[in-house]
């Protein structure tokens, strides 16, 4: 199915042009060798006049329980790399259905989305109420990324059919989508995000008593809907909120315990459950509270932090 929507996902059998048409690598924005990932910047050209600037992010995929043992059957190739008494440490090349790479591409990608995956030095902040009111509001409302993406969700034009679960209600509903970060192959990296369907709640800062019926749905229809079809006990799951997030409409993480999912540290993640007992303690507790989080040395934000107050 392809729309013609310049926002929304295409498919393979539409003619569009390679999502990686013309590429050149311009930098390495970071890598790891632990997660096994790559974060490129590069130029796409898209048509001989168009040439966008792309952020491409490379990663290994886990290994699939259920096809592990292809990997190993029929004498594939093994190269020799070391041989010592009982220990031997070879090369294996598997085929290319058993060795896939996730490619994430953005494109164009916005000089924001290009330093979000730069490595850079982050410094922690302690937003008080005034210096959201002074400082983070203003910031948001002039420069946040576009969330046209979660519109496009919302209203069935991208994504529909990969929609878990969905509560219509336009006041306290909300749509539990696979987070693009999960290939949805394995459980073992299960990663789900629950967008609401209202719109102009930016954040937790923005939640108050008239939003407990919509969190609490989240929180309980989320892990149901994740035990239908994954046969995931909410037990087992993490489910949180960003503060700062990167999108300004209000969406929860679901997360496996066992997957250190980028993003779940004390310092970004605020637990759904813990979120709904402080606004019950207090109605005002995210309005008024100092929140605690990182920011990039790039980042705008910290530049204005900077300006404005002394850190
Ligand atoms: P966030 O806390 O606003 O920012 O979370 P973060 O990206 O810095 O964590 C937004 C979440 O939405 C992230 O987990 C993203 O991986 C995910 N996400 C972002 N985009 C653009 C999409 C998308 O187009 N589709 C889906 N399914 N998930 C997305």
């Amino acid at each position: 199915m392809r729309r013609d929507n310049g926002n929304v996902s295409t498919n393979a059998e539409a003619n569009v042009q390679h999502p990686l048409s013309g590429f050149e690598l311009k930098a390495v924005l970071r890598e790891s060798a632990r997660d096994k990932t790559i974060f490129l910047h590069g130029k796409v050209s898209s048509g001989s006049e168009n040439c966008n600037d792309a952020v491409i992010i490379l990663e290994k995929t886990p290994f699939q329980m259920d096809t592990v043992s292809s990997l190993l059957k029929n004498d594939p190739e093994l190269k020799l790399q070391l041989k010592n008494d009982i220990y031997g440490v070879y090369h294996l090349s598997p085929s290319p259905e058993l060795n896939e790479i996730k490619t994430t591409v953005i494109c164009p990608a916005s000089e924001k989305h290009i330093k979000k995956y730069l490595q850079q030095e982050v410094y922690v902040i302690h937003e008080t109420e005034d210096d959201y009111k002074a400082i983070t509001l203003p910031y948001i409302e002039s420069q946040s990324f576009s969330i046209q993406w979660v519109y496009n969700i919302l209203e069935k034009k991208a994504e529909a059919e990969r929609i878990v679960y969905e509560n219509p209600d336009p006041t306290n509903g909300f749509v539990l989508i696979p987070d693009f970060k999960w290939n949805q192959k394995q459980v073992e990296d299960l990663y789900l995000i629950a967008i609401c369907h209202q719109r102009g709640i930016r954040s937790l800062r923005d939640l108050t008593v008239d939003h407990l019926p919509l969190l609490k749905n989240i929180l309980e229809e989320g892990k149901e809907a994740i035990l239908k079809r994954y046969s995931i006990h909410g037990n087992k799951l993490r489910i949180y909120l960003h503060y700062q997030p990167s999108y300004y409409h209000l969406h929860v993480h679901f997360t496996v315990l066992g997957h250190d999912a980028p993003g779940s540290s004390v310092e970004r993640a605020h637990l759904l459950c813990d979120v709904i007992q402080n606004i019950e303690s207090n109605p005002q507790y995210y309005k008024t509270r100092t929140l605690t989080f990182a920011l990039r040395e790039d980042e705008a934000l910290l530049k204005k932090f900077k300006e404005l107050r002394d850190i």
